[in-house]
């Protein structure tokens, strides 16, 4: 039997400061690699940020800001393959296109229309779930169901702080635990649940310490270091493939943006620590490491972007020309047997609507 150990509370990091902490680096990532890395992160900041002006402009609706997030993500999927899947939170939203799926796709799934739902066949990537913690579950009975169908294959659940208070976090993880499920447990500590904060989400000195209780190791890395990030993920992923069973990850980070497009978070967030995250955000660290090693020059690096950009331009435009969705779709797929009454709610939902 593995023996678990107590978490180790320092936080893994390889990027550093270009002063007096050192950088590292991850064994066996070559140069294309690094760059890779760095398209993923830039396509997830730009989408991001297009997303909020796109709110504000009416065109998608109520908006989860992932920014200085996308290190966890983007560093978490690249140490994936292709057949892994992935189990995302309203924070992940835009995982998928990372696996290739098109912005368009995320777009409309903002914009509430059908054309924001794909198959997770298609991409590895399972439905998104708002209902904290229950795509825990979900990703746990996935990997164990591919180990007894003897398929190599891993599962990697996001989550985030406030998700290890709920039942179903609690649920999954013992589950992976007990079953030997080839499941990865990131959490994406933002040290905030809405204007919940992590002193109240729990008594533990850190997340990672929950894991030895569920018989699964538990890292602790910087969230905002997309290296350790990959190279944590990679040793999680690794002990899934070796049969070992589960891992927790906490990547620890610090909410640097409002909740989500509804939320004024000036109510209770602390602003130097937002200002002092927003200084040292993931995308910019990576990309000073990039020219400190001599990976990436600034003609690169704004080609990238400009890319990014071009991508996020057609997404929306191409989300827009999609028919307006029937109404009904509302009304579908919730009862076997409808009640009469949906027949008039519908009725009065095409009068609103004009339709
Ligand atoms: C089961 C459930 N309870 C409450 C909510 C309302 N809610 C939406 S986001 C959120 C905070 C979750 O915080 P955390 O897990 O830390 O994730 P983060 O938003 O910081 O990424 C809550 C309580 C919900 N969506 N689902
Ligand atoms: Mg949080």
């Amino acid at each position: 039997m593995t023996q678990v150990l107590p978490a180790d509370r320092g936080l893994r990091r390889i990027i550093g400061d270009g002063e007096s902490l050192p950088d590292g680096q991850v064994d066996g990532l070559t140069p294309d690699d690094l760059v890779a890395l760095y398209r993923d992160l830039v396509l997830l900041r730009t989408y991001d940020e297009r997303s909020v002006v796109y709110h504000r402009q009416g065109r998608i609706g109520t908006y989860a800001i992932f920014w200085n997030h996308e290190a966890m993500q983007a560093g978490a999927v690249f140490a994936l393959e292709e057949r892994d899947w992935i189990f995302p939170a309203y924070r992940e939203s835009a995982i998928g296109l990372l696996r290739g799926m098109p912005a368009s796709t995320v777009l409309s799934w903002w914009r509430g229309h059908p054309a924001g739902w794909w198959n997770p066949e298609d991409y590895g990537v399972a439905s998104i779930c708002v209902p904290i913690a229950t795509q825990v579950p979900h990703a746990v009975g996935f990997a164990w169901g591919s180990k007894l169908k003897g398929e190599d294959r891993a599962a990697l659940a996001f989550f985030g702080d406030g998700a290890t208070s709920e039942g179903a976090f609690h649920e999954g993880a013992t589950f992976a635990g007990v079953m030997k499920a080839p499941v990865i447990l990131f959490c994406n500590n933002n040290q905030w649940a809405i204007s919940t904060p992590l002193s109240s989400q729990t008594a533990a000195p850190t997340l990672a310490d929950k894991a030895i209780g569920y018989g699964m190791p538990g890292l602790r890395v910087d969230g905002t270091d997309v290296l350790a990030v990959y190279e944590a993920t990679r040793e999680a992923v690794a002990r899934a493939r070796a049969a070992d069973g589960p891992t927790f990850i906490e990547a620890v980070t610090y909410r640097a943006a409002p909740h989500a497009t509804a939320d004024d978070p000036s109510m209770y967030i602390d602003p130097e620590r937002v200002e002092e995250a927003r200084e040292n955000e993931c995308v910019g660290r990576y990309e000073r490491y990039l020219q400190r090693i001599g990976v990436l020059t600034d003609s690169d690096a704004s080609e990238i972007r400009q890319e990014a950009l071009e991508l996020m331009r057609a997404g929306i435009a191409e989300a827009e020309a999609e028919p307006p969705a029937d109404p009904a779709l509302v009304f579908e797929h919730a009862y076997a047997d409808p009640p009469p009454s949906l027949a008039d709610d519908l009725a009065e939902l095409r009068r609103i609507l004009g339709g």
